[in-house]
């Protein structure tokens, strides 16, 4: 087994579900964190939490991953993803395990009733957001001759179902970026696994369906769906496999769900 104690996971969209779960996990673990995502507050209240309670070393990085290139402005400087990434203190800019989280869906609209707006959200946080990252980080792996990328994929990757169309093709995209990034580095030691879930009890649903908390909470209604922690144990069953071995993809998906539109509902 891999030991990820004092190994530098960055996180990405570490301010709820899934990305806060994992960071609790590998902070339990000892290894130190990169916490990233918009919400600061958020942010802070998780890294005193994990502080308290594991004594683990925390950064807290408050950034957009759809921005690359950041921006000034009158109210100040906005870092994007190249600066924040370039612009790391010293102790934490080698980072071993990067978790591309981040993501949202926007919408259950048919296609040609969609929002151009969510669209533009989901193709810029899911796709854009996930390379970005991998572009700032992978090569610092690639020349220290360790690392691994954990992409959270979803089995929306897998399968498309109504008026899932742009987000689905956003997971696709992520899957199919999974597999050409494992290509690329073929001949290095650096990992590359997908983790893709099915129906995880998130604020997912309430971010698709743009605060209508009870539209969002029928989403989960008479079944059991992952947890965030579920999803976690798995992410940190990939980190922590011997270096020879790479978890390249895992679809899993609650008891309760058959495919991406077969739900056992009481
Ligand atoms: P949450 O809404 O709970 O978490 C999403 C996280 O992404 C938040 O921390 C949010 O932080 C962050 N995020 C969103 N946009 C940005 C951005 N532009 N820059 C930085 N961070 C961002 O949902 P989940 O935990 O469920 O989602 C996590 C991942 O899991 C997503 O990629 C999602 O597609 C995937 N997934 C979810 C499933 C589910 O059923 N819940 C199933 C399969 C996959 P903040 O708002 O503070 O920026
Ligand atoms: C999230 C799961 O089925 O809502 O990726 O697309 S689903």
């Amino acid at each position: 087994m891999f030991s990820v104690k004092d190994q530098i996971v960055l996180i990405t969209g570490a301010s709820s579900g899934i990305g806060k779960a994992c960071a609790q996990l590998f902070a339990q673990a000892g290894a130190k964190l990169i916490l990233v995502a918009r919400r600061q507050q958020l942010l802070e209240q998780l890294a005193e939490q994990l502080s308290k309670d594991f004594s683990c070393h925390l950064h807290v990085i408050c950034l957009d991953v759809c921005d690359w290139r950041g921006s000034a402005s009158a109210k100040g400087n906005r870092s994007g993803v190249q600066s924040a990434i370039n612009n790391l203190p010293e102790p934490w800019s080698a980072v071993d395990i990067l978790v591309n989280n981040a993501g949202l869906s926007r919408g259950l609209d048919k296609l040609h009733e969609g929002s151009i707006q969510d669209w533009e959200e989901m193709i810029d946080t899911n796709i854009k957001g996930l390379l970005y990252m991998t572009r700032a980080l992978v090569s610092g792996m690639v020349s220290r001759g360790k690392g691994h990328v954990i992409n959270i994929g979803s089995i929306a990757g897998h399968q498309t179902y109504p008026g899932g169309n742009v987000y689905c093709a956003t997971k696709a995209a992520v899957r199919a970026i999974s597999e050409g990034l494992k290509q690329d580095l073929l001949g290095t030691p650096v990992r590359v696994s997908s983790v893709d879930p099915g129906m995880v009890e998130t604020d997912f649903s309430k971010v698709r369906f743009h605060g209508d908390t009870e539209r969002a909470q029928k989403v989960y209604q008479g079944l059991t769906p992952l947890t965030p922690e579920d999803v976690a144990d798995v992410v940190f069953f990939c980190a922590t496999r011997p270096l020879h071995v790479n978890i390249s993809d895992v679809l899993m998906i609650p008891t309760d769900q058959a495919s991406a539109t077969l739900f056992n509902r009481q």
